[in-house]
């Protein structure tokens, strides 16, 4: 009866093992990181309106997770994954809009997700 529950006893702790290191494996994968943010120097906006109308137009783009525009500043930052959209798409969709994109920076990794 002894040898028994230890039997059971040591059968529960592989399985608890197992599931343990299963569990631990499926969380693990290192994904390649996915948001970049650039920012790009954008003339032409002179009020909140045109953040808005530039922030809604990127945020509609593949592959963009957030944009946001200061007009007192000229610039719009966007956080995107360049897998799915590159900085020449997000800069010629502001464009349509009649604003000048004049630079944008590199796409620079995000390690943790920024402010939602
Ligand atoms: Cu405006």
């Amino acid at each position: 009866m002894q040898l028994r529950l230890s039997t059971t006893a040591f059968a529960a702790a592989l399985l608890l093992g197992g599931v343990g290191m299963f569990g631990l494996n499926a969380c693990e994968p290192t994904a390649p990181a996915k948001r970049f943010e650039s920012t790009f120097e954008v003339h032409g906006m002179v009020c909140e309106s045109c953040e808005k109308a530039i922030s809604a137009k990127v945020s509609t783009l593949d592959g963009v997770h957030s944009a946001s525009a200061s007009h007192s500043e000229e610039q719009v930052t966007v956080l995107y994954d360049p897998a799915e959209t590159t900085a020449q798409t997000i800069a010629a969709a502001i464009e349509t809009l009649g604003y000048t994109v004049v630079s944008h920076t590199p796409a620079t990794p995000i390690a943790t997700p920024a402010k939602p």
